[in-house]
């Protein structure tokens, strides 16, 4: 019995139901349920099903891009792309236990699943998914632990030709098993809830991405200047050591943006209150630090202190706002501030009444929030979270066990946040970074990968989680550099900053009773070394901005796989050590102590030593020479990159733009620019100029096009690289004679360079 119904069909099995929704050509929704219902989607999914064409012919569905073929009785399905490739094939259905067994056919690997430890490739393993504050029960992350900060239930199946993604609509605990148990059998599956997934097809991986984030949605367009340098500490304990922190920054040549202040700002650890006495005239401090071009962020953690005339203790309990026990208790665990009870921010009511708490802390001028411990992190249980059996109230009134909220817990709180400081600073775009998230969470807050280990093995194991992350819809991520438990030395954290100069969050952080990790705390060569990378983190600030403003557009990371843009070469299915930072750069980061060398895996076609302009074809691995103040960084033939003069912050100088084109290859590329900060953007406040460049076998030619003027363009210049010594350069009609770096002032955009061979 197949039925058409609104948006796809319904069919009855033996067993139950299996409603087909479609929410595009090529995302098909598999839920099952014993009642025939559709089950109500988590806050993951951000968009509506659509009207899309599609046919039935007995138990064949097809769309303009997929042929879905059902068993009827046992609720199997088959899914073949129209050429008629099978994509994926279901073994076993079971909804009692919601779990599903499919096929392991043609996928040379499984990537995504958010936060994980362990390589790139997740195909032979296992995993699952219960948010967990990991350092209350493991003394270091490692590959062998499952549960980390965050849940993301999203995995995709790669091949050179085929690949899909499949999204696992369910909060509860979630597990999955990429063909460990059997080679040739994936099985995912939940403690609850309904079997509901999304299959998104498309042959290109960029594209499977972006299906998924069209359906979970993208992040927002961050504040540039948060993309600068942050540096943080638990704990800078008082006004001067901040101040000093400051003040050295300034002193040393270091270029940073943001500071932080964690949880000892507090009074005894209550949130929304800061001690007087340690951070005295607060406001000051804050506007102090502004005008040296800091901005400050603190952290919020969900625990709020029980304590009779706390005021934001009282609120919620005369509101009735906080997770109760099962026996209908407010319930109360432990965390910093001692005995706390925790928002029930599954309800609106309560999440504007915690957004509004935000009102003072804005007004003081702090202009980015830190949520911590949101898994929610609980000391008095074995597991160190708030328990199973605790529960939720959702708008309706109706109850929710926390097993079914607490994997959302993290992104609620998120949206919370979100919403209320949006509520009340509405134009101005303010930071949130979130430690425990779910599916979807990109929408609200930038992510950091929770307590790390300084250690070489942690700068390492950064690397395929950053690209899994960037797969699962985070973009906006980074680890604390450095690493947060332990002491670091000079040179692990010479790498990691290294590294850390190509994530988008870039922020170096470390635990309370280690040594100091701040950039000038290991002597002379290490300060100049961190320092340098800082600084080029600062070259590439615009086009690290472009990129985010691409993964808010079209959820491309900023962080890729290799085989994100060279899927049809296997070799790039299982390189964990390197990364690239938009299509064209390719990072190849040191992440072993006193090694000066490494492989390097180039894929195929022309790539530039960012330094020595050295040119390599690629296709090969070759290896490279990486001293310590140097990482080994390479360019496609063919890129067009925009770099900034560097400053001590966003917004110090004027700005002046590089337009850096690497001969070789044609190539395009649209420069983004705003003003940073303002939702003005969305009223068209905002400019594109679109560069290309065409490289044919006598000659070059470099145009450009203002295609929208909605901002004002800076300084720019064009910088030609890779340029044959004998070759001309024409611009506008006229010859040119370049300086010795290349450099041409292209004060009027609307430019037409010749490049005569
Ligand atoms: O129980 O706020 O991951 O970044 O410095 C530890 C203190 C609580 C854990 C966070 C870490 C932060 C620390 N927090």
């Amino acid at each position: 019995m197949i039925k058409k119904t609104e948006f796809g069909y319904k069919i009855e099995g033996e067993k139950g139901f299996l409603n087909i929704i479609f929410y595009d050509n090529n995302i098909v929704r598999f839920a099952y349920s014993n009642d025939g219902e559709i089950p109500v989607s988590t806050p993951a999914i951000a968009v509506e099903p659509k009207d899309i064409e599609c046919s039935q012919e007995g138990n064949i569905i097809k769309t303009k891009s997929l042929i879905i073929e059902i068993d009827k009785e046992n609720l199997q399905v088959s899914i073949f792309n129209k050429n008629g490739e099978l994509l994926n094939r279901d073994i076993n259905v079971d909804l009692e236990k919601c779990e599903i067994e499919k096929e392991i056919i043609w996928e040379k690997g499984f990537y995504g699943l958010g936060e994980k430890y362990g390589w790139v490739n997740k195909k032979g393993t296992e995993t699952s998914n219960w948010n967990t504050d990991v350092m209350g029960i493991f003394p270091v992350h490692n590959a062998t632990i499952k549960n980390y900060h965050t849940s993301i239930p999203f995995y995709i199946g790669l091949s050179k030709k085929l690949c899909y993604g499949i999204y696992f609509d369910n909060s509860f605990r979630t597990y999955f098993d990429l063909g460990k148990t059997k080679d040739n059998v994936l099985k995912f599956g939940a403690d609850g809830g309904y079997l509901d997934y999304y299959f998104i097809y498309d042959d290109k991986v960029s594209e499977v991405v972006k299906a998924y984030t069209y359906l979970t949605g993208r992040m927002p367009l961050p504040r540039k200047d948060f993309l600068g340098y942050q540096q943080c500490r638990w704990s800078y304990e008082n006004r001067e050591e901040l101040m000093e922190i400051a003040k050295r920054m300034r002193a040393e040549n270091i270029p940073c943006d943001v500071l932080y202040l964690d949880i000892d700002y507090m009074k005894d650890y209550k949130v929304f209150t800061v001690d007087s006495d340690k951070f005295y005239e607060f406001k000051d401090m804050v506007s102090k630090l502004k005008d040296m071009g800091f901005k400050l962020v603190v952290i919020i953690d969900p625990g709020v202190k029980v304590e009779d005339g706390y005021w934001v203790y009282e609120q919620g309990k005369e509101n009735d706002f906080y997770i109760k026990d099962k026996n209908g208790e407010v319930y109360i665990g432990e965390v910093w501030p001692g005995r706390a009870v925790f928002p029930d921010f599954l309800r609106e009511k309560v999440r504007k009444w915690w957004g509004e708490l935000h009102l003072r802390l804005i007004e003081d001028g702090v202009e980015g929030f830190w949520n911590d411990m949101n898994e929610p992190a609980d000391f008095t249980t074995e597991s160190k979270v708030v328990p199973e059996d605790t529960v939720h109230f959702n708008d309706q009134g109706e109850e929710k066990s926390h097993a079914e909220i607490h994997n959302l817990y993290g992104m609620l709180e998120a949206i919370a946040t979100y919403e209320g400081v949006k509520r009340i600073k509405p134009n101005v775009r303010l930071f949130i970074l979130t430690r425990a998230a779910f599916a979807g969470t990109q929408r609200y807050a930038a992510l950091w990968t929770g307590d790390n280990t300084s250690i070489w093995e942690h700068l390492e194991a950064s690397m395929p989680m950053f690209m899994n992350l960037g797969l699962s819809g985070y973009s906006f991520i980074g680890a604390d550099v450095g690493g947060f438990i332990g002491d670091g030395n000079g040179e692990l954290l010479t790498r990691w900053t290294q590294l850390g100069a190509f994530t988008p969050l870039f922020r170096n952080h470390s635990v309370k009773g280690s040594i100091n990790q701040e950039p000038w705390c290991f002597g002379e060569e290490v300060l100049e070394n961190t320092r340098k990378f800082i600084k080029i983190r600062y070259n590439f600030i615009t086009y690290l901005y472009n990129l985010m403003r691409e993964s808010s557009i079209n959820g491309h990371p900023a962080i890729r796989p290799l085989f994100y843009h060279y899927q049809d070469d296997e070799e790039t299915y299982n390189i964990n050590d390197q990364f690239l930072f938009g299509e064209n750069i390719l990072i190849c980061p040191i992440t072993r102590p006193y090694t000066r060398v490494r492989m390097v895996y180039l894929p195929k076609g022309i790539w530039y030593d960012y330094w020595t302009l050295e040119r390599f074809e690629g296709g090969r691995y070759i290896i490279k020479e990486a001293p310590i103040d140097s990482m080994p960084i390479f360019i496609k033939a063919g890129a067009i990159i925009p770099t900034d003069n560097v400053m001590q912050y966003i917004g110090e100088k004027e700005q002046e733009i590089t337009i850096n084109c690497y001969l070789g290859q044609d190539g395009e590329y649209t420069l983004y620019l705003d003003d940073g900060i303002s939702f003005d953007y969305e009223k068209g406040k905002y400019t594109e100029i679109k560069f290309i460049m065409k490289d044919s076998e006598k000659e070059v030619s470099i145009t450009s096009e203002v295609i929208k003027d909605g901002y004002k363009i800076p300084k720019m210049k064009l910088k030609i690289l890779g340029l044959d010594e004998n070759s001309k350069v024409i611009m506008n009609g006229e010859e040119l004679k370049l300086d010795n770096e290349n450099t041409i002032d292209i004060d009027k955009l609307n430019i037409d360079i010749k490049i005569i061979k």
